[in-house]
């Protein structure tokens, strides 16, 4: 049976976690506890030399990288597909989850950090200066969608690789916002699948 590295609340853990309860995969799950660095022991370092959860293995094939794991998931199995047929799509699921993720993340982890401080030590400034830029940047994504239901048209793997980021931009208070009212329904309309259900 798969097995998965997993601590409960890791972005990087949800956005595989979305894609096993999509396919209806049977998975068993190892707990790993971030506080207690059990992700940094020789046992675990010799499945993820980074240290860093998740970690898959599958049929003694050891993989690690959230995203990799999604791809790998998706080709070894391959119905519900996760990716659109056309390869021109597909190409542009993996730029729009590229954006999401890379581009967007200076401003992100700025305001990640400035909010998870103590309140009496946060700067206001510094987080409305990163709400704003990423408010700018998501204007991309919400062009996007158009009236699309999912970022290339039926749920795919960008979907659920960015499912963690949105939920966390929502969790920060930068979602939803009036300028961006399409990502705020795509919010919704995600939040209501059983996969990502099972996952929040
Ligand atoms: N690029 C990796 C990042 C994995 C990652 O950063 N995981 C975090 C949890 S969300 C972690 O294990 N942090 C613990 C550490 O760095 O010691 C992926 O997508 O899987």
């Amino acid at each position: 049976m798969i097995k998965l590295y997993d601590f409960k609340s890791s972005p990087n853990c949800q956005r595989v976690k979305v894609v096993l309860a999509e396919k209806n995969l049977p998975y068993e799950i190892v707990p790993i506890d971030l506080r207690k660095q059990e992700q940094k022991t020789p046992e675990y370092l010799k499945l993820n030399p980074d240290g860093k959860v998740p970690v898959l293995v599958d049929d003694g094939t050891v993989l690690y990288e959230s995203c990799i794991i999604n791809e790998y998931l998706n080709e070894k199995y391959p119905n519900p597909p996760l990716m659109p047929a056309d390869l021109g799509k597909r190409a542009k699921a993996r730029i729009l989850t590229d954006y999401g993720l890379a581009h967007l993340d200076g401003p992100y982890q700025k305001l990640r950090v400035e909010v998870t401080k103590d309140p009496k030590e946060q700067n206001q400034q510094v987080i409305d200066a990163a709400k704003s830029d990423l408010r700018k940047l998501l204007r991309r994504l919400e062009d996007e969608l158009g009236d699309q239901p999912y970022l290339v048209g039926d749920f795919s793997l960008a979907d659920a690789d960015l499912l963690p980021r949105f939920t966390r931009l929502e969790g920060f208070g930068v979602l939803p916002d009036p300028s961006l009212p399409r990502l705020g329904k795509y919010l919704q309309r995600m939040k209501e699948r059983p996969s990502v259900k099972a996952v929040l």
